[in-house]
């Protein structure tokens, strides 16, 4: 008796994962529960505004960078390789899924500027 209470018990769990599984595939259709992490940097005359320092993501967060140089310039995410031109005045975007967790330098590569330092925890 207990072991066909089990089995079945089992069936439910495994008919149970499978919508959850097959949402996987859709990048777009994010849990409502996970809000994109939007980071805004401005440079101007060689600053960085807000100032260069940390700020902290949830791993499987959603994340877009934006940012706006006054020269053109190269925005690049380690870690996740993700890269945006920039063009001077107009907002270059980034915009990504933040599926590993470490600390990843974010920088420009032709000014050589550090913007922030993601941490995915
Ligand atoms: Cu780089």
């Amino acid at each position: 008796m207990a072991h066909v209470r089990l089995r079945k018990l089992l069936v439910v769990l495994f008919l149970g994962v499978i919508p959850l599984s097959a949402g996987c595939g859709t990048s777009d259709a994010a849990p409502a529960t996970t809000a994109v992490k939007e980071i805004t940097v401005t440079i101007a005359d060689g600053k960085v505004t807000p100032p260069p320092g940390r700020i902290e993501v949830a791993q499987g967060q959603p994340v877009r960078v934006t940012v706006t140089s006054d020269v053109a310039d190269v925005a690049h995410v380690h870690g996740y390789d993700k890269a945006a031109t920039l063009t001077p005045g107009t907002p270059g975007e980034i915009r990504f899924i933040a599926d590993q967790g470490g600390l990843f330098e974010v920088e420009t590569h032709e000014a050589d500027l550090q913007l922030f330092q993601l941490v995915v925890r």
